[in-house]
């Protein structure tokens, strides 16, 4: 079980999971209520990313293949992945999306990477939107001496250390060599500039994108810098963008504890400390889905291992901590972890309890990316919350069932479009960081590296697990679970929220955190408590809890009260106008 005691708490069962208030419908039947609207072909499909879960032999779920037409999808595109999730966070290098100006305002500053200077690093470039704006005539004739004119433009301005750029869509359909153009530039500059076949159509979600940007930051930036920092415990932490100020929080308290960090990947992080991530002698991986190809060519061109863990939830935390300590296998950083472990419990505790009375036995659903909808079940569950479903966006099998099933993922068409880059050990620069005897010792002792079991695993027996869920799944999830809360982004925040029930994003946060380490923790429990036990939820009346609305008829030759209404309103208001005499218009300049 968990810190917070270690008997098992009251509300809780004997495999440890929280035991809800309300009585759940029995997951076999809401799966066949939700796949029964669904045509056959649809069905099949649907039906083999929709199950219900055994942890002690999780199903083999449909995850990382097309979303059928038709279906309202929350996945982002393969450029979102690239230049958004995985290289955008670097503070200090330009990024240049080529392409139409839609692509890179959307991405600009979205997502809340934040990044702040500091005193030896004090330059931020993230606030600038960077784009060639491609227009027709450059789809006709092509946008390469455009790309290359934007690259030299952008370099005269700011004269940074490194510039990015990114394909998008239209790029790779017309064949615009962004290769060749960045390859030019960098020999013309003098800076680092390389490109990324990113285009949005490349994979079937963001995850393919993330899949292109490791192979891109690998290739182009880590190794360039062999001057190790000179601390001790030197770790990077990979996959954590500092949503919210996430990464800060984990690097306050890693600091705490003696243990240092090289490189954040990428969350608020500089050019300079990429190139030397290498030098590092931990990967510390925490979100699986969007870095794992980064964790794996570290380690086998320089030597670097990687263990998987988890900053979200108090136990989380503390497990981690500790796995972090057994690795580096010193007696003052152990203790020095111990007592701040203690410490950090010791403030939290009494935030946690009183949540707890609030929250124990209340459920809660999410649906979200490739890695939160597992790691923050364990911040529902430090407070007596069970989660009854979940299910990620764009995740791979692995991330589901456990790195065990990797040989048996079957790879398709989708996935053969994204380079698999070989790696081999570096002549000169690969060293091993522990000895084998070390490492046999280490594993007789349990610890594992590259050891993630997946979201299934940890979740109980029966609760459904769903793979980029759609809107009408998740209106018929609703009707029958009726969650105390919903964990999704904004393309169904307000729909949930429609139907009653409170949703927080946990890709955003809806603009607060952080929530990683204890602090993130306390922070997260009283956003759940301000949530869910807001009165206002009260007022509302589900729609099916409502006479059925002729609206939905329309078409059928049936008036609505609706549109009668406005028909009349709009028509009171065409009668009383009258023309007004037109304002002389003012005379043209020039
Ligand atoms: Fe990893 Fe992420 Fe996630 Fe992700 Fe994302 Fe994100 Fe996410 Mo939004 S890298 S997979 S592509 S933890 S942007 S910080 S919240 S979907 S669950």
């Amino acid at each position: 079980m968990s810190d917070i005691s270690n008997t098992p708490p009251e509300g809780f069962d004997s495999e440890g999971y929280p035991i809800p208030t309300a009585t759940l419908p029995e997951s076999e039947a809401v799966r066949a209520e939700m796949l029964k609207i669904y045509p056959a072909k649809t069905k099949k499909k649907r039906e083999k990313q929709l199950l219900a879960n055994n942890p002690e032999t999780p199903p083999e779920i449909g995850a990382n293949t097309r979303t059928i037409p038709g279906i309202i999808t929350q996945r982002g595109c393969t450029y979102a992945g690239c230049r958004g999730v995985v290289i955008g966070p670097i503070h200090d290098i330009l990024h240049i999306t080529h392409g139409p100006v839609g692509c890179s305002y959307y991405s600009w500053l979205t997502r809340r990477n934040l990044a702040r200077p500091k005193p030896n690093q004090p330059i931020n470039f993230l606030q600038y939107c960077m784009t060639t704006d491609m227009q027709e005539e450059d789809i006709v004739f092509g946008g390469e001496k455009k790309l290359a004119a934007a690259i030299r433009e952008a370099y005269a301005m700011f004269k940074p250390k490194a510039i990015a750029v990114y394909s998008t869509c239209p790029v790779g359909l017309i064949g615009d060599d962004v290769h060749a153009v960045c390859r030019q530039a960098k020999a013309e500059l003098g800076i680092n500039i390389f490109g990324f076949s990113c285009e949005g159509y490349k994979g079937v979600s963001q995850s393919a994108g993330h899949h292109i940007a490791n192979n891109g930051v690998f290739k182009h930036m880590v190794g360039l810098n062999d001057e190790p920092d000179k601390e001790k415990f030197r770790i990077n932490v990979l996959g954590e963008y500092n949503i919210g100020g996430d990464a800060w929080e984990i690097d306050t308290l890693l600091k705490k504890c003696g243990i240092h960090v090289t490189a954040t990947l990428s969350g608020d992080i500089s050019y300079e400390q990429i190139t030397k991530c290498h030098t590092s002698d931990l990967n510390v991986v925490l979100c699986h889905r969007s870095i794992n190809y980064m964790a794996e060519m570290m380690e086998i061109k320089f030597g670097v291992p990687w263990i998987k863990a988890n900053f979200t939830g108090a136990e989380q935390t503390s497990k981690s901590l500790r796995k972090i300590g057994k690795y580096f296998d010193d007696k003052q950083l152990t203790d020095r972890i111990e007592e701040v472990i203690a410490q950090e419990m010791a403030a939290l505790k009494p935030v946690q309890e009183e949540m707890r009375k609030r929250l124990q036995g209340k459920t809660a659903a999410m649906f979200v990316g490739g890695s939160r909808a597992h790691h923050y079940q364990h911040l529902f569950k430090d407070v007596g919350m069970l989660t009854v479903a979940a299910g990620y966006e764009f995740a791979h099998r692995d991330d589901y069932e456990g790195r065990k099933v990797l040989p048996s993922i079957k790879i398709d068409a989708d996935s053969r479009n994204i380079e698999e880059i070989e790696v081999e050990a570096d002549a000169k620069r690969f060293s091993p960081r522990k000895t084998p005897e070390q490492l046999e010792a280490l594993k007789a002792g349990g610890f594992n590296f590259k050891d993630y079991d997946g979201m299934m695993v940890e979740m109980k027996k029966s609760t459904l697990v769903i793979d980029d869920i759609s809107h009408h799944e998740m209106e018929k999830l609703i009707e029958l679970y009726k969650p105390d809360i919903i964990c999704s982004g904004i393309k169904d925040k307000f729909v949930i929220e429609k139907l009653g029930v409170p949703c927080k994003q946990l890709h955003s946060y809806d603009y607060g955190g952080p929530y990683t380490a204890y602090t993130g923790a306390a922070n997260f429990y009283k956003e759940l408590d301000r949530m869910i036990n807001t009165k206002v939820w009260k007022l509302l009346t589900p729609s099916w809890k409502k006479p059925a609305d002729p609206t939905i008829a329309m078409g059928k030759g049936i008036e609505s009260p609706t549109n009668k209404a406005i028909r009349e309103v709009v028509a009171g208001m065409a009668k009383a106008w009258k023309p007004q005499k037109a304002a002389a218009a003012p005379e043209a300049e020039g």
